[in-house]
């Protein structure tokens, strides 16, 4: 036999849902799992043929981060430095001044950075909370970046607020799959978190919503968490997949770590399911070699946060960036 007779291995006849194209496609768990169990190439040759289709393969966006208040939050995410819950080391801050934040975003956009996204922690913002982020949001925005916030959960009104402040997208993530959630989060559940992006595309802001791997989950719950993303309807603009970044003191410090190859068929899912989104190959990056970052991009990941800090863990810095993108003959968008 030459290999042009090799029969195409089974999983190669995994069909995109009919309707992919159009507002009604529904991923099941089972065709997204199906994708995940795709021999490596094979996955990766289909994210690429997708990613092709809708962006240029060679660019990269770059978001910065900015944590305006840190720690004390009251929710109990098992992945999160910033619980008041665990004993981390992360101090409990106050909301930052103004022109601190300005500061800031004018040194992310010198660097490179197209986008600056503000973190909160909160559980929600509360209304006297949101004022001083309302004046941050029209701030940054005006130095001609776009603009992102995530502040938790939204009460009715306040996306419109924020949307009327000049913010661009809001990152609210499902973080994983529903039959996993309780797993990691007992304070808010994962209906509240559907409500929040709700409130989020009803005020017609683009949506940022993605998850995390590594937390203990089964490849089931990762192809769980892909199928509701790519369900949204719309689906989401914006998908950051992060690795766990584990942190002493957090209950999911110690878990296995994640084979760098299923975190690249996670983004390549995300790519195949959701074609037209930024994918953000987000936390976890640090503890990635540049060749595994690579396979990143090359399963269709075109997003990155871009600056040494992510909220309150490290991301690689800027020259080492630079020079992996150059390396990689990649650039900016
Ligand atoms: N407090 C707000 C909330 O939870 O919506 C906004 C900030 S919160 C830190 C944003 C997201 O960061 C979380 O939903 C989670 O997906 C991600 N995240 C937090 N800690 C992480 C960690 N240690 N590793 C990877 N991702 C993490
Ligand atoms: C997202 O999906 N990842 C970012 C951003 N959205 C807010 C946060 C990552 C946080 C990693 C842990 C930390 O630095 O505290
Ligand atoms: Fe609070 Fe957000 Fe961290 Fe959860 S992820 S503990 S809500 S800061």
């Amino acid at each position: 036999m030459t290999p042009l007779d090799t029969p195409a291995p089974p999983a190669a006849t995994v069909a995109v849902p009919a309707a992919a194209t159009g507002s009604t496609a529904r991923w099941t768990v089972e065709a997204v799992q199906a994708l995940l169990d795709l021999p490596l190439p094979e996955l990766l040759y289909r994210a690429q043929t997708v990613h092709r289709e809708h962006f240029d393969p060679t660019k990269v966006q770059l978001s910065t981060l900015l944590s305006i208040k840190t720690g004390g939050c009251p929710e109990d995410c098992g992945y999160c430095p910033q619980s008041a819950r665990f004993t981390t080391g992360v101090e409990d801050s106050k909301l930052m001044q103004l022109a601190d934040v300005l500061g800031a975003a004018k040194a992310a956009k010198a660097a490179g950075a197209s986008r600056f996204c503000m973190g909160a922690a909160w559980r929600g913002p509360k209304q006297r909370d949101l004022a001083p982020v309302l004046e941050m949001v029209e701030a940054v925005k005006a130095l001609g970046l776009e603009t992102c916030a995530t502040l938790g959960l939204l009460k009715d009104g306040q996306a419109e607020q924020l949307r009327d402040a000049g913010l661009d997208y809001y990152n609210h993530n499902l973080d994983t799959s529903p039959e996993f959630y309780g797993d990691v989060i007992s304070t808010r559940d994962y209906q509240d978190r559907l409500d929040t992006l709700g409130r989020v595309r009803g005020a017609g802001l683009n949506v940022c919503c993605g998850g995390i791997v590594g937390m203990g989950e089964t490849v089931t719950d990762r192809a769980g968490l892909i199928a509701q993303l790519a369900n949204l309807d719309p689906y989401p603009e914006s998908v950051p997949i992060n690795s766990l970044v584990q942190v002493e003191g957090t209950p999911l410090h110690g878990q296995d770590e994640v084979d760098v190859l299923d975190f690249v068929r996670m983004i390549a899912a995300a790519r195949i399911t959701m074609p037209k989104a930024f994918v953000r190959l987000s936390a976890g990056r640090q503890q990635m070699s540049d060749e595994a970052q690579a396979m990143c991009f090359v399963a269709g990941a075109n997003s990155i946060f871009y600056g040494e800090k992510l909220l309150t863990t490290g991301n690689p810095d800027v020259e080492r960036d630079r020079s992996l993108l150059a390396r990689l003959g990649m650039s900016p968008l």
